[in-house]
């Protein structure tokens, strides 16, 4: 198989999925040990890699710097960029953005929420006609209910063991996300080498489909 294709993957644990579907494919994953490399360029073996910050991925790929990209749906949601297409559901990495506060009760009047995600936040009280003011943050959300900073927020949730920890239930379910497989559209069009290597990957997603 030709392997002239590049992908630009977020860092973190929609990494850590990612490279088991590369080893899968049969690809030397290129990063070894606490190697501080980010940009691996294709070789006669594997594909390039490049490791990105979530949201830069659909930035690479939209400028045609990577073919491909691999970032969570949450992600792809809160920077909509028309410059990439969503070629591939990879099922991993499975999260949910929620709605979550002290209680479990549906907010009244306006209200202040903590959130990385104040794009999707906006949209989600807007479509209910509530008044929202969002606090954006980078991290570390949970705190915000705790501090004193806002009552609620919008954060990503997996087992909700975070959540618990600091007090918190879910009010609403926002998104499902899981990783997604974004693409090129010049790159996916033209491109042999890309319609290859979304097709090795969609052998192995059906085949472990549900698996993380
Ligand atoms: O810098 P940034 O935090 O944005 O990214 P990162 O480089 O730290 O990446 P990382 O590892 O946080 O991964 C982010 C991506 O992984 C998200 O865009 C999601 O698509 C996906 N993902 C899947 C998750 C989780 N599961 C998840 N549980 N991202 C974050 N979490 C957080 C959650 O918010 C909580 O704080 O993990 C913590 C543990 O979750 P619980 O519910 O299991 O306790
Ligand atoms: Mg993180």
């Amino acid at each position: 198989m030709s392997v002239d294709t590049t992908v630009a993957v977020a860092k973190g644990r929609i990494m850590d999925v990612f490279q088991d579907l590369w080893n899968q494919a049969g690809f030397p994953w290129p990063i070894h040990g606490k190697s501080r490399q980010l940009w691996f360029p294709p070789n006669q073996d594997r594909p390039g890699l490049i490791v990105a910050r979530a949201r830069d991925v659909s930035i690479l790929v939209a400028r045609g710097i990577a073919d491909f990209g691999v970032v969570g749906m949450d992600v792809l949601e809160e920077y909509p960029d028309p410059g990439v297409m969503r070629v591939m559901n990879l099922k991993r990495a499975e999260c949910r953005l929620v709605l979550a506060g002290q209680s479990a009760k549906w907010p009244e009047g306006p209200l202040r929420v903590a959130t990385k995600y104040p794009h999707i936040t906006r949209q989600f009280f807007q479509k209910r006609g509530h008044p929202v003011e969002t606090v954006g943050l980078s991290g570390s959300v949970e705190l915000a209910p705790v501090i004193g900073l806002a009552p609620y927020i919008v954060d990503v949730v997996d087992t909700g063991q975070t959540l618990q920890q600091h007090g918190l239930t879910v009010v609403e379910t926002i998104l499902w996300s899981t990783a997604q497989l974004v693409a090129n559209p010049g790159s996916w069009r033209i491109r042999e080498s890309t319609r290859e290597f979304h097709q090795k990957l969609g052998t192995i997603i059906d085949k472990k489909a549900g698996a993380t």
